[in-house]
């Protein structure tokens, strides 16, 4: 997968792009992260990317001229790539969005400064906007980064074999399950007796359980989508009875 991003800060990516899962994915050629610097498409002298709004009010407008050119040159003739407009007035970036992307062969992003990007823009060359939830940055770069981890760890051959991303919780419509790893006992608390017997079955049963239970108090919206069995429907109505979720 390609993925294009335009900014007018193209450093600020450096450190994210450069380590751990997503240097990998590039240097394996998954991956191929391209960034391009929206002021080398200005054509006056002062390489000037912003101005004021036109009926007055505060701040500064991101011009359409080098935003424009900047995705045609950079699309080039292909047709169908998703042009994606960073933004808080996007649709809510979420893992189904991301395994929606990760199916495009390429993607260009679009990182706004300023207070905002000429409306041209969006009538021109977006063909979609998100955003990563209900706040203000400074600009889209975060974001972008957010977007191009959550959809990169989903191509077939990023993650290691055994970690499927598919078996996320957040795919599974549930959160995940407590996890433990060594020592047995740490300052007097026990890794629970189930997950040290080694029966499959019964870890996989006490997983799912807990990963209910879990959702069940944190996020019990979650759980009017997810897919569960008749067993582990009575469980929830189990846990029902005991304690209601926390609210809010
Ligand atoms: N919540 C997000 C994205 C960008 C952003 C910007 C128009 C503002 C938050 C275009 C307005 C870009 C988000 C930059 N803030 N700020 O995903």
């Amino acid at each position: 997968m390609q993925i294009d991003i335009l900014t007018l800060f193209p450093a600020m990516f450096e450190g994210p792009f450069s380590e751990s899962i997503l240097k990998r994915a590039q240097e394996k050629q998954l991956l191929s992260l391209r960034l391009h610097d929206i002021r080398n498409y200005t054509t006056d002298k002062h390489r000037t990317v912003d101005d004021t709004p036109y009926g007055g009010g505060g701040g500064m407008v991101m011009m359409p001229g080098p935003l424009i050119e900047a995705v045609e040159a950079v699309r080039g003739p292909e047709r169908g790539v998703p042009v994606i407009l960073l933004t808080p007035q996007g649709r809510i970036f979420t893992q189904r969005v991301a395994q929606e992307l990760a199916q495009h062969p390429r993607l260009i992003l679009i990182c706004g400064r300023y207070e905002g990007v000429d409306e041209r823009v969006r009538q021109t060359v977006v063909t979609d906007e998100i955003s990563i939830g209900d706040y203000v940055l400074t600009g889209g770069e975060l974001a972008a980064m957010v977007v191009v981890d959550a959809v990169a760890r989903l191509i077939p051959g990023v993650l290691g074999a055994r970690w499927a991303a598919e078996e996320d919780s957040h795919a599974m419509g549930l959160l995940e399950y407590p996890h433990y790893t060594r020592p047995p006992e740490y300052r007097g608390l026990a890794v629970p007796d189930v997950l040290l017997r080694g029966d499959h079955a019964a870890i996989e049963r006490w997983r799912r359980r807990e990963a209910i239970r879990r959702t069940w108090q944190r996020r019990p919206d979650l759980l009017l989508t997810a897919q569960l069995s008749d067993d582990e429907r009575w469980f929830l109505a189990e846990l029902a009875e005991q304690d209601a979720p926390m609210l809010v």
